[in-house]
C-alpha cells in the first residue's frame, strides 16, 4: 500500500466529486432499471481523481494534442465516464438521460461517438495495445501528453494484453499509466474461479512494469500512487486497484452476482440515499 504523506489534492472536494459521479450513475441506470452500475459506482473514486485532480484536460477542446488521454478499454464501464464527462463538462448533464436508448450518444458499451472517448471498447482486451500505440505515438511526436488506461481483472485472462505489456516495457513507455480495476468479479463470478489471474503484481513486475497496488476507492491512495508513478522513469506504470463493485451503495456493495445488476423500482430511492450518505460528504 501506498502511503501519503503530503497529498497535493484536496480530498474533500474529490469526495464531493466522487459522491456526485455515483449519483449520475444511479440516475442513469434507473432510466432503464438495470445496467453496469457496480461497476460505475466502483471507479468513481479513480474517475474524479483523474478528471478533477490529474489530468491534463480541456473540456471545450477534446482535440488538443498535447491532452492526457484516458483510454477506457472495458467499454462496458462506459457507464462511469459518462458520469465523469458530463461533470467535466463535456456534454450537458442532460444527456445522461439517454443512457442506453436507441440513437443516444451514451451507448451500454462506449465507443467513439461519444464526445471525449478516445477508443471504441466492446471486444475486451484491446486496451492496452491502444494504449502502449498512442504511448509511442506522443514519444514520436515529441509531446509530453501521459495516456492513463483503466482495464479489469478479467482482461488479464487475454494473450492480447501480455504482448502489449511486453511492448510497453520493451519501449520504456514511462507516460503510460495503466489501471488494473481488479474487483474480483467477471462476468461468470470472481477470476479465481473461471481463470486465476494471481500474482497480478509479480506478473506485471516480471514484464518490466513499475507496479503498486493499492486500495482503488482511497482517494489519497490514487493520487499518491499517481504521483509516485509519474516521478520514476524508464518504465511503463502498472496501477492494481482493489475496488468494490457498488462502493458507496452498500445495497449493491453486498449482491452477490454483481457484474450486470437488475433493480426493483423501490430500490431506487433507498440506493440514492446511501450514495448521498457514502463517505461522509455533507450536502
Ligand atoms: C473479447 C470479449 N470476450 C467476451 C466478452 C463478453 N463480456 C462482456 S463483459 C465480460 C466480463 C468481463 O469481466 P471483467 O472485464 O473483469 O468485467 P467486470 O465483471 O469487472 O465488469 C465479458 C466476458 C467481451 N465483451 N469481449
Amino acid at each position: 500500500m501506498t502511503t501519503i504523506v503530503d497529498c497535493p489534492a484536496d480530498i474533500g472536494q474529490l469526495r464531493v466529486r466522487a459522491r456526485a459521479l455515483r449519483l449520475h450513475v444511479l440516475h442513469m441506470a434507473e432510466r432503464i432499471g438495470q445496467g453496469y452500475v457496480g461497476q460505475g459506482l466502483g471507479i468513481a473514486d479513480l474517475l474524479a481523481v483523474l478528471y478533477f485532480h490529474e489530468m491534463r484536460f480541456d473540456p471545450r477542446r477534446l482535440d488538443w494534442p498535447e491532452r492526457d488521454r484516458f483510454v477506457l478499454s472495458i467499454g462496458h464501464y462506459s457507464i462511469g465516464l459518462y458520469a465523469a464527462l458530463a461533470e467535466a463538462g463535456v456534454f450537458p448533464l442532460d444527456e445522461l438521460d439517454s443512457y442506453g436508448a436507441d440513437g443516444s450518444r451514451l451507448e451500454m458499451s462506449g465507443s467513439e461517438i461519444t464526445p471525449g472517448f478516445e477508443m471504441t471498447g466492446g471486444s475486451l482486451g484491446h486496451g492496452l495495445g491502444q494504449a502502449v500505440g498512442m504511448a509511442l505515438g506522443h514519444r514520436l511526436a515529441k509531446r509530453d501528453a501521459r495516456t492513463f488506461l483503466l482495464m479489469s481483472d478479467g482482461e488479464l485472462q487475454e494473450g492480447s494484453t501480455w504482448e502489449a505489456a511486453m511492448a510497453g516495457a520493451h519501449y520504456g513507455l514511462d507516460r503510460l499509466i495503466a489501471f488494473v480495476d481488479c474487483n474480483n468479479q467477471q462476468a461468470d463470478g470472481a477470476p479465481a474461479a473461471v481463470m486465476g489471474i494471481e500474482p497480478v503484481h509479480d506478473k506485471w513486475s516480471a514484464f518490466g512494469w513499475h507496479v503498486q497496488r493499492i486500495d482503488g476507492n482511497d482517494l489519497a491512495a490514487i493520487v499518491g500512487a499517481i504521483v509516485e508513478a509519474t516521478a520514476t522513469p524508464g518504465r511503463p506504470h502498472a496501477i492494481i486497484l482493489d475496488t468494490l463493485m457498488g462502493k458507496g451503495v452498500p445495497l449493491f456493495e453486498c449482491r452477490e452476482k454483481n457484474h450486470f445488476i437488475r433493480v426493483a423500482p423501490e430500490e431506487w430511492a433507498l440506493a440514492r440515499a446511501q450514495a448521498m450518505a457514502s463517505a461522509g460528504v455533507v450536502p
